[in-house]
């Protein structure tokens, strides 16, 4: 921190009841001094709210009259001094607050930077910094819940008690390497070898937990893929509730990906329409059937949509190609309406496609049981509601726990035969600890912060 004062818009940047400006730093206290006016003096009660006018520090006119708040640091939100004015939430009045403010020498807030400070200020560690982002992104109820319970700090105790044996096992070691003289014990290798072992089952657990994690946060995302006029717009259309992609009975219409998000039931789901994949001399389709091959390992579900009037089974080449990419297949043959016969006669093997289904896309036959396969799908993924434990849903954390698995591992088939010095042993056990500390912000560089926070809002 380089000891200034900032200020941003805490609020959304539309007209509103309401507009909230959040200052923080040494200067906020003068901030309210000089550019609040209230019968009481906010400074002088401290988290109590005082009505006033907020003064335009070129000129003193009024700008608007509204509260304001003083919150001493170290009992504020980043831990420094926070001023708040909560005034009419017009945008006009929003930029002549804030113009104000920089020119009594108060600096625009970057993007996250009060949440920055109230890490930095130990107000939080760096799981529960991102979990306000989180919290403030979150778009479905079960996103919100997770968010809320790393919020409160339930990953950071679980990381804290899966690194505490093993700092004190590498305090043992390291006190051993200090006095060389006094040899270490085999006895005492294998003890910290077993609390190694435990250590990276917790991990592996938690790690498992990201599959689920990220489908909480991301969605289920779902691929329409198949010939071209099978239908895959239209039922898009369908699951998404409204007209996104276009529909022509003219093949070779959809080009780019379209992709739109939809809550079933409560879970997220992302739905990709993609160009029907098929040979062709079209320069522009071309490029979209490449992009819709492209688009494939992004999917946990692949929906291959035939036309029901297709005997030919031109899909099936289609089919081997998604099969090869290893992916989640269910077959959805549309266009029933066209050709009833079709039900239960064009089929997937249910070892190759999970799930067979028929459907209309114009008569909307089918489509229930389709929807409830969807919904049931990503229900089975899902920990009991009642005790879901820690659940990482953070790629970042993904990625330290990797290392710290990989590193325990280490460790521990060094530690089997003692082939290794000493020395050794102990900088994998440091770089398993090291990269748990990074998950809460024990240590940290300048990097991982500013990749962070650049993520958040301004005003957060
Ligand atoms: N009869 C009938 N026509 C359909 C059905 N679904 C789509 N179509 C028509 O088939 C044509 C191609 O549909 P579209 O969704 O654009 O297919 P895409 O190329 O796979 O995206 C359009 O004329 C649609 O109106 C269906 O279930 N029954
Ligand atoms: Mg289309």
């Amino acid at each position: 921190m380089d000891g200034s004062t900032i200020a941003a818009l805490a609020t959304a940047p539309a007209p509103a009841g309401v507009a909230v400006i959040r200052v923080s730093g040494p200067r906020a206290r003068t901030v309210l001094n000089e550019l609040f006016r209230g019968k009481k003096d906010p400074t002088a009660h401290p988290r109590l709210m005082a009505f006033g006018d907020i003064i335009d520090f070129e000129g003193g006119s009024v700008i608007d009259t509204g509260l304001a708040v003083f919150m001493p640091g170290p009992w504020s939100f980043t831990g420094e001094d926070v001023a708040e004015f909560q005034f009419h939430g017009s945008p006009v009045l929003v930029q002549r607050v804030l113009r104000s403010l920089y020119a009594y020498g108060v600096l625009p807030a970057p993007a996250g930077e009060f949440t920055k400070r109230a890490f930095l200020n130990g107000k939080l560690d760096l799981a529960q910094a991102e979990a306000i982002a989180d919290v403030i992104n979150s778009r479905s109820e079960e996103e919100l819940r997770f968010a809320g319970e790393q919020l409160k700090g339930r990953l950071s105790q679980a990381v804290a008690g899966i690194g505490e044996p093993l700092r004190d096992a590498l305090a043992e070691l390291e006190a051993a390497i200090d006095f060389p003289e006094e040899d270490i014990e085999p006895e005492q290798i294998g003890q910290v070898s077993a609390r190694a072992e435990v250590a990276r089952a917790k991990v592996s657990q938690l790690l498992a937990t990201y599959s689920f994690g990220s489908i909480v946060k991301e969605g289920v995302r779902v691929l329409l893929c198949g010939p071209p006029n099978a239908g895959k717009s239209s039922l898009l259309n369908l699951l998404v509730g409204k007209r996104k992609a276009i529909v022509s009975p003219v093949s070779g219409t959809t080009r780019d990906l379209i992709e739109e998000e939809a809550s079933l039931a409560g879970h997220k789901f992302v739905f990709c329409d993609s160009a029907g994949i098929r040979e062709t001399a079209d320069e522009v389709e071309r490029i979209g059937v490449e992009l819709a091959r492209d688009r494939v390992p992004w999917a946990d579900l692949v929906l291959l949509v035939v036309d029901a009037t297709d005997t030919e089974g031109a899909w099936r080449g289609t089919l081997r190609e998604l099969q090869d990419a290893r992916k989640k297949i269910w077959l959805v043959v549309n266009k029933v309406d066209l050709n009833p016969a079709a039900v239960g006669a064009i089929v997937c093997d249910s070892s190759v496609c999970r799930q067979n289904f028929y459907i209309s896309a114009k008569t909307g036959a089918g489509i229930g049981p389709l929807l409830e396969a969807l919904v049931e799908d990503v229900a089975k993924e899902m920990p009991d509601k009642g005790e879901a434990g820690e659940v990482i849903t953070n790629e970042r954390h993904r990625d330290c726990l990797r290392r710290a698995e990989g590193a325990l591992g280490a460790f521990i088939d060094q530690a089997q035969g003692r082939r290794v010095p000493l020395s050794i042993l102990v900088a994998d056990l440091r770089e398993a600890l090291a990269a748990l500390d990074e998950i809460v912000g024990k240590t940290y560089t300048e990097d991982i912060l500013g990749r962070i926070f650049s993520k958040f809002c301004v005003g957060k």
